[in-house]
Protein backbone atom coordinates (compact mmCIF):
# COMPACT_ATOMS: atom_id res chain seq x y z
CA UNK A 1 0.00 0.00 0.00
CA UNK A 2 1.38 3.62 -1.08
CA UNK A 3 1.41 5.71 1.95
CA UNK A 4 2.15 9.73 2.43
CA UNK A 5 1.19 12.25 5.44
CA UNK A 6 0.59 15.74 4.78
CA UNK A 7 1.58 17.44 8.04
CA UNK A 8 0.58 20.66 9.60
CA UNK A 9 -0.48 22.94 12.18
CA UNK A 10 -4.16 23.19 10.05
CA UNK A 11 -5.66 26.58 12.86
CA UNK A 12 -8.02 25.96 10.81
CA UNK A 13 -7.74 24.13 7.57
CA UNK A 14 -7.99 26.56 4.61
CA UNK A 15 -9.02 25.63 0.83
CA UNK A 16 -5.03 25.82 -0.01
CA UNK A 17 -4.41 22.60 2.82
CA UNK A 18 -7.40 21.08 1.25
CA UNK A 19 -6.60 21.04 -2.26
CA UNK A 20 -2.86 19.47 -1.28
CA UNK A 21 -4.44 16.78 0.41
CA UNK A 22 -7.12 16.16 -2.18
CA UNK A 23 -3.98 15.82 -5.01
CA UNK A 24 -2.20 13.61 -2.31
CA UNK A 25 -5.14 11.27 -1.96
CA UNK A 26 -5.60 10.30 -5.53
CA UNK A 27 -1.81 9.79 -5.92
CA UNK A 28 -1.58 7.48 -3.01
CA UNK A 29 -3.73 4.85 -1.54
CA UNK A 30 -3.90 5.96 1.73
CA UNK A 31 -3.16 9.71 3.35
CA UNK A 32 -2.51 10.23 6.25
CA UNK A 33 -3.22 14.36 7.59
CA UNK A 34 -0.39 14.69 10.69
CA UNK A 35 -1.65 17.21 12.94
CA UNK A 36 1.46 18.27 14.84
CA UNK A 37 1.34 19.49 18.52
CA UNK A 38 3.65 22.71 19.16
CA UNK A 39 2.48 23.45 22.88
CA UNK A 40 4.19 26.63 22.79
CA UNK A 41 2.07 28.25 20.43
CA UNK A 42 -1.30 28.66 21.40
CA UNK A 43 -3.81 28.17 18.74
CA UNK A 44 -7.36 29.59 17.92
CA UNK A 45 -8.72 25.87 17.86
CA UNK A 46 -7.51 23.47 20.02
CA UNK A 47 -6.29 20.12 18.35
CA UNK A 48 -9.65 17.84 18.90
CA UNK A 49 -11.11 20.72 16.86
CA UNK A 50 -8.74 20.98 14.41
CA UNK A 51 -8.83 17.20 13.42
CA UNK A 52 -13.35 17.08 13.67
CA UNK A 53 -13.45 20.03 10.54
CA UNK A 54 -10.81 17.89 9.10
CA UNK A 55 -12.42 14.65 9.03
CA UNK A 56 -15.78 16.46 8.35
CA UNK A 57 -14.03 18.60 5.33
CA UNK A 58 -11.89 15.51 3.99
CA UNK A 59 -14.92 12.28 4.86
CA UNK A 60 -15.39 12.45 1.00
CA UNK A 61 -12.14 11.25 0.04
CA UNK A 62 -12.57 8.01 1.18
CA UNK A 63 -8.53 7.18 1.80
CA UNK A 64 -7.92 9.98 4.29
CA UNK A 65 -6.68 9.63 8.07
CA UNK A 66 -6.74 12.59 10.74
CA UNK A 67 -4.55 12.19 13.68
CA UNK A 68 -2.54 14.29 15.82
CA UNK A 69 1.16 14.01 17.11
CA UNK A 70 3.31 15.48 19.62
CA UNK A 71 7.45 15.15 18.53
CA UNK A 72 9.32 14.68 14.83
CA UNK A 73 7.01 14.03 12.07
CA UNK A 74 9.92 11.49 11.29
CA UNK A 75 9.02 9.55 14.49
CA UNK A 76 5.07 10.19 13.27
CA UNK A 77 6.22 8.26 9.34
CA UNK A 78 8.04 5.91 10.99
CA UNK A 79 5.77 4.27 13.57
CA UNK A 80 3.11 3.79 10.81
CA UNK A 81 5.86 3.06 8.10
CA UNK A 82 4.97 6.22 5.77
CA UNK A 83 7.81 6.90 3.62
CA UNK A 84 6.47 10.42 2.04
CA UNK A 85 5.78 13.59 2.92
CA UNK A 86 3.73 15.78 0.74
CA UNK A 87 4.03 19.88 1.22
CA UNK A 88 2.51 22.02 -0.86
CA UNK A 89 4.72 25.47 -2.13
CA UNK A 90 3.28 28.22 -2.23
CA UNK A 91 6.24 30.75 -3.43
CA UNK A 92 10.01 31.20 -3.12
CA UNK A 93 9.93 32.10 0.52
CA UNK A 94 8.68 28.33 1.13
CA UNK A 95 11.37 27.26 -0.07
CA UNK A 96 14.41 27.65 1.87
CA UNK A 97 12.60 26.62 5.08
CA UNK A 98 10.73 23.64 3.39
CA UNK A 99 14.12 22.47 1.57
CA UNK A 100 15.34 22.53 4.95
CA UNK A 101 13.17 20.44 6.84
CA UNK A 102 12.83 17.75 3.86
CA UNK A 103 17.17 17.79 3.95
CA UNK A 104 16.68 16.94 7.68
CA UNK A 105 13.75 14.70 7.17
CA UNK A 106 15.71 12.30 4.86
CA UNK A 107 19.05 12.45 6.86
CA UNK A 108 17.03 11.16 10.09
CA UNK A 109 15.33 8.70 8.74
CA UNK A 110 15.14 8.64 4.98
CA UNK A 111 11.71 9.59 4.29
CA UNK A 112 11.00 11.73 1.43
CA UNK A 113 9.65 14.70 0.82
CA UNK A 114 7.47 15.72 -2.75
CA UNK A 115 6.28 19.45 -3.17
CA UNK A 116 3.37 19.92 -4.93
CA UNK A 117 3.16 23.25 -6.43
CA UNK A 118 -0.46 25.32 -4.84
CA UNK A 119 -3.30 26.14 -7.07
CA UNK A 120 -2.52 29.33 -7.95
CA UNK A 121 -5.98 30.42 -6.96
CA UNK A 122 -4.42 29.97 -3.18
CA UNK A 123 -1.05 30.73 -3.48
CA UNK A 124 -1.32 33.79 -1.04
CA UNK A 125 -3.48 31.60 1.15
CA UNK A 126 -2.26 31.06 4.98
CA UNK A 127 -4.36 29.78 8.12
CA UNK A 128 -2.87 32.77 10.18
CA UNK A 129 -4.09 35.57 7.07
CA UNK A 130 -7.58 33.77 7.34
CA UNK A 131 -7.37 33.97 10.90
CA UNK A 132 -6.51 37.96 10.79
CA UNK A 133 -8.86 38.94 8.50
CA UNK A 134 -12.02 37.04 10.06
CA UNK A 135 -10.93 38.59 13.43
CA UNK A 136 -11.59 41.74 11.83
CA UNK A 137 -14.57 41.11 10.00
CA UNK A 138 -13.38 40.62 6.45
CA UNK A 139 -14.93 38.19 4.15
CA UNK A 140 -12.72 34.78 3.85
CA UNK A 141 -15.77 32.92 2.31
CA UNK A 142 -13.96 31.82 -0.78
CA UNK A 143 -10.62 30.99 1.19
CA UNK A 144 -11.56 28.61 3.55
CA UNK A 145 -14.74 24.82 3.52
CA UNK A 146 -17.82 26.28 4.85
CA UNK A 147 -17.88 24.16 7.86
CA UNK A 148 -14.55 26.02 8.89
CA UNK A 149 -15.95 29.04 8.07
CA UNK A 150 -18.90 28.23 10.12
CA UNK A 151 -16.84 27.43 13.04
CA UNK A 152 -14.28 30.52 12.53
CA UNK A 153 -17.22 33.07 12.49
CA UNK A 154 -18.17 31.33 15.97
CA UNK A 155 -14.83 31.88 17.16
CA UNK A 156 -13.49 35.13 16.57
CA UNK A 157 -17.22 36.42 17.59
CA UNK A 158 -16.70 34.98 20.73
CA UNK A 159 -13.60 37.07 21.40
N1 LIG B 1 -1.18 26.17 -0.82
C1 LIG B 1 -0.49 25.02 -0.81
N2 LIG B 1 -0.02 24.41 0.29
C2 LIG B 1 -0.29 24.98 1.45
C3 LIG B 1 -1.00 26.19 1.54
C4 LIG B 1 -1.47 26.80 0.33
N3 LIG B 1 -2.16 27.96 0.32
N4 LIG B 1 -1.09 26.53 2.85
C5 LIG B 1 -0.44 25.57 3.53
N5 LIG B 1 0.04 24.64 2.69
C6 LIG B 1 0.77 23.39 3.00
C7 LIG B 1 2.27 23.57 3.11
O1 LIG B 1 2.85 22.39 2.64
C8 LIG B 1 2.51 23.62 4.59
O2 LIG B 1 3.77 23.07 4.91
C9 LIG B 1 1.40 22.68 5.10
O3 LIG B 1 0.31 22.93 4.23
C10 LIG B 1 0.99 22.97 6.52
O4 LIG B 1 0.74 24.34 6.70
P1 LIG B 1 0.43 24.91 8.17
O5 LIG B 1 0.61 26.38 8.13
O6 LIG B 1 -0.86 24.37 8.65
O7 LIG B 1 1.50 24.21 9.08
P2 LIG B 1 2.99 24.60 9.50
O8 LIG B 1 3.73 25.27 8.40
O9 LIG B 1 2.89 25.29 10.80
O10 LIG B 1 3.58 23.12 9.71
C11 LIG B 1 4.92 22.91 10.02
C12 LIG B 1 5.08 21.46 10.49
C13 LIG B 1 4.17 21.17 11.67
C14 LIG B 1 4.75 20.52 9.35
C15 LIG B 1 6.59 21.31 10.90
O11 LIG B 1 6.92 22.29 11.84
C16 LIG B 1 6.87 19.94 11.48
O12 LIG B 1 7.05 18.99 10.73
N6 LIG B 1 6.86 19.84 12.82
C17 LIG B 1 6.98 18.59 13.55
C18 LIG B 1 8.27 18.55 14.39
C19 LIG B 1 9.44 18.16 13.53
O13 LIG B 1 9.50 17.07 12.97
N7 LIG B 1 10.41 19.08 13.43
C20 LIG B 1 11.61 18.90 12.64
C21 LIG B 1 11.38 19.36 11.22
S1 LIG B 1 12.79 19.02 10.22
Amino acid sequence: MRRAVCPGSFDPITNGHLDIIGRASRLYDEVYVAVMINKSKQGLFTVDERIDLIREVTGSYGNVRVESFHGLLVDFCKQRDIPAIVKGLRAVSDFDYELQMAQMNIGLSGVETLFVPTNPTYSFLSSSLVKEVAAWGGDVTHLVPPAVLERLTERVAAR
